[in-house]
């Protein structure tokens, strides 16, 4: 029999239809077992956290999902954080090094209470909620992620922004010492990202500190990462180190760095292309222990939270606004 030769896997993503077509048909008659190396690291890591029967209560917003959630494994050992290289599995493999406390951040700009302020006193007294999340990757996979943490909102308006204040920016830290990527110019570091205010304040923007009820990995950007599930997964950034409010529109990694291919904006839409790739549909990583069988499915507009943010982009032409 001539050697099989499977089509080669880059990133395991951001694979056109007919690639993913080819290469189902030939590992439909493989085991998953055998195929797992190719892509994926850390099957045998440790097993989630009561994963038997999360039992994860309607969060106040009233948001639920029946989706089947992506094993813990996958949601701390598949990720993107640059900062520590741009393979799948380096930021589980290079994260620990960073030092989560103690953790601070720099709250500054069009607000009445700026301050550096520790991590401890930004939460304090905000009650921690769970929720459950999709996760879209621009790179057309997606996760269902059960998060825990507190609305963006009230965080922010502990510090009183301003009528002035119409964006809210991010900053991750930037440390070569702790963080390896960044020793590479693979980005312009910090990683930064922002949000219009409004955007900011719907009651479906999060700051996670935990995950599967678990404090939050290095990897998945502890000790406190923005989730915003109706943005493509790049506008969630990780390990926040200042906050700052800002009447222009901020300056964002991705969009600078190819403003052609990731917008500000960064609202999921499958009726807009990547220049890339198309984003009809996703590789959904969720339920099964064979990631690379995992379905694909149709990639719905705002992630399926049109419902909810629908509202926040009436009027605006998605095509211009990106
Ligand atoms: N600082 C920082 N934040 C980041 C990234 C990154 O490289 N650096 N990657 C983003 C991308 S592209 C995605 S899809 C999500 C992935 O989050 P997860 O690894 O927790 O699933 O993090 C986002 N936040
Ligand atoms: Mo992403």
């Amino acid at each position: 029999m001539p050697p099989l030769r499977l089509p080669r896997i880059r990133d395991c993503e951001v694979t056109d239809e007919a690639v993913w077509r080819q290469r189902r048909r030939l590992l439909a008659g493989m085991t998953a077992a055998a195929l797992l190396p190719a892509c994926r690291r850390g099957e045998d890591a440790a097993t989630a956290p009561d994963a038997a029967a999360p039992a994860f209560p309607q969060s106040a917003d009233g948001h639920r999902s029946d989706e089947p959630l992506t094993r813990y494994e996958d949601v701390t050992g598949y990720n993107n954080f640059y900062e520590f290289g741009s393979g799948k599995g380096d930021p589980a493999a290079a994260a620990k090094t960073l030092r989560t406390a103690p953790w601070s951040v720099a709250v500054l700009g069009e607000c009445a209470r700026p301050g550096n302020v520790p991590l401890e006193t930004l939460l304090a007294g905000i009650g921690q909620e769970q929720r459950i999340y999709r996760l879209r990757c621009v790179e057309g996979w997606s996760m269902v992620i059960p998060w825990d943490g507190v609305p963006l909102a009230q965080v922010l308006r502990r510090f009183e922004p301003t009528a002035a204040a119409k964006f809210v920016a991010f900053t991750t830290l930037a440390d070569p010492d702790q963080m390896p990527g960044v020793r590479r110019p693979t980005l312009d570091w910090p990683y930064r990202e922002g949000l219009r205010i409004d955007e900011a304040m719907h009651p479906l923007a999060f700051l996670a500190t935990g995950v599967y009820g678990q404090p939050l990995p290095q990897q998945n950007g502890a000790p406190l990462r923005l989730v915003v599930p109706w943005k493509y997964g790049f506008k969630s950034i990780k390990s926040i180190v200042a906050i700052e409010f800002t009447h222009a529109m901020p300056y964002t990694s991705w969009n600078a760095l190819q403003p052609q291919e990731y917008g500000f904006h960064a609202n999921v839409n499958p009726d807009v292309d990547h220049p890339r790739w198309s984003q009809r549909s996703e590789r959904r990583i969720a339920g099964t222990a064979a990631s690379l069988l995992a379905e694909r499915i149709p990639t719905r507009l705002f992630n399926g939270y049109a419902e909810q943010v629908g509202s926040l982009y009436a009027g605006m032409d998605l095509r211009q606004w990106y």
